[in-house]
């Protein structure tokens, strides 16, 4: 039993109990249906989605829940078990700059649907989850691909591949075109299509996915995700810069994208700090694709080394990390973990060490340690077991 005190996903039927009993205190009367849909933590392949490139992360236990209800009236209601702020308006004015706030995501995801075909009624929506917000783990994501099931179980749509992949695209579009966050597709996909179990290898070239089982506990691993609370946003400049240098590099070298790059290609880049970043991204996916070989084999070593090595090259040649990031994943490292890395978006978030079971108390405690003594804000921590796609919540 271990000592440490993670932040807990909740039992899945209490939480699915806690937003029925909210919905009905907010709008007087109960939903329709709940739908949930996980969070994420990436173990490897950061800012790759974009370049049309590759990564590996898997869905956490911990989700979003959405209650949902139908109105005949053409109105949206939208509300938070956990924010203040609720919003409502009609159906047709969802788009971009219509809604502001968190809201934001949900009125988004009911546009892009519209958007691309799909039914959408008006409705009244509450939703209540426990993946943390701001720490680089997409809870927007998580918050998107709720509402997104949700809507397809109020009009009767079967959660088909080819109705996922869609689904994933609107999310997309919610977050990139009206939250204004110019991320790729890695969250979304995620959320909607993981493989409970295992990691999801998924090739952003041509979306293709593959499970890669994660067989923690028989090799007696855990994977420890430190939330720095050091708060992310990607609607700041960072992400936007880092992706406009990746379009400036493959821009230069004539190639659609960074993908079709390789390392040679990125030495003749002249502008130093594009070459840094085209040489993240061409070696993060190598590190990818090595990473799910490893996996394969059951290398826990070989996955560590590369997380370590995927480290060092946000660090420095993508200059995405931050003092809090660095100290968690080196001390990690120098209390037993086998590998760590920053994951997620960066400039703050979370870090993801790959940890021996007998290891992980001691493991939180030097990393707490380290924060104190640093003068760091106390991070909080979560075991990341990998678990299942959104769904409806029968
Ligand atoms: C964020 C984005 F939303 C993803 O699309 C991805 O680019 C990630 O940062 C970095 O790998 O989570």
């Amino acid at each position: 039993m271990s000592a440490t005190s993670f932040v807990h996903p909740g039992v899945p039927a209490e939480l699915a109990d806690e937003v029925r009993t909210a919905f009905a205190e907010a709008y007087g009367a109960e939903p329709t249906l709940v739908a949930r849909a996980p969070g994420r933590v990436n173990l490897i392949g950061e800012h790759t989605d974009y370049n049309r490139g590759l990564v590996l992360p898997l869905a956490l236990p911990h989700a979003t829940y959405a209650a949902v209800a139908p109105r005949t009236d053409g109105q949206v209601r939208i509300a938070s078990a956990e924010q203040e702020s609720a919003w409502s308006g009609s159906v047709d004015a969802l788009g971009p700059g219509e809604v502001s706030g968190w809201a934001t995501y949900v009125a988004g995801v009911l546009w892009a649907m519209r958007e691309d075909g799909f039914d959408v009624p008006g409705m009244d929506v509450l939703v209540h989850g426990t993946v943390p917000t701001g720490a680089g783990l997409s809870s927007s994501a998580a918050l998107e691909c709720s509402v997104a099931v949700a809507v397809c179980g109020l009009t009767g749509v079967e959660l088909d591949d080819d109705v996922r992949r869609r689904l994933v695209d609107a999310c997309v579009r919610a977050e990139t075109e009206v939250a204004g966050a110019p991320t790729g597709g890695m969250d979304q996909t995620i959320s909607l299509l993981a493989a409970d179990g295992a990691a999801l290898l998924i090739d952003f070239d041509d979306h293709s996915t593959r499970a890669v089982a994660l067989p923690l506990e028989q090799a007696s691993l855990a994977l420890l995700v430190t939330d720095t609370r050091v708060s992310h946003a990607l609607v700041d400049g960072g992400y936007a810069a880092r992706r406009a240098d990746c379009e400036q590099a493959a821009a230069e070298l004539g190639l659609r994208s960074l993908r079709q790059a390789s390392l040679e290609d990125v030495s003749s880049i002249t502008d130093e700090r594009i070459r840094s970043r085209a040489t993240h991204v061409v070696t993060e996916n190598q590190r990818v694709a090595a990473a799910g070989d490893a996996l394969a084999e059951h290398d826990w070593a070989a996955v560590g080394t590369l997380m370590r090595e995927s480290h060092v090259s946000m660090r420095d040649d993508f200059e995405i990390s931050c003092d809090e990031l660095d100290v968690a994943v080196t001390t990690a490292v120098e209390a037993g973990a086998i590998g760590a890395r920053m994951t997620g978006g960066g400039f703050g978030g979370s870090s993801i060490a790959l940890v021996p079971v007998d290891r992980l108390d001691a493991v939180v405690q030097a990393i707490d340690l380290a924060f104190a003594g640093a003068g760091f804000r106390a991070p909080q921590h979560l075991r990341a077991e990998p678990g299942p796609a959104a769904a409806l919540v029968s």
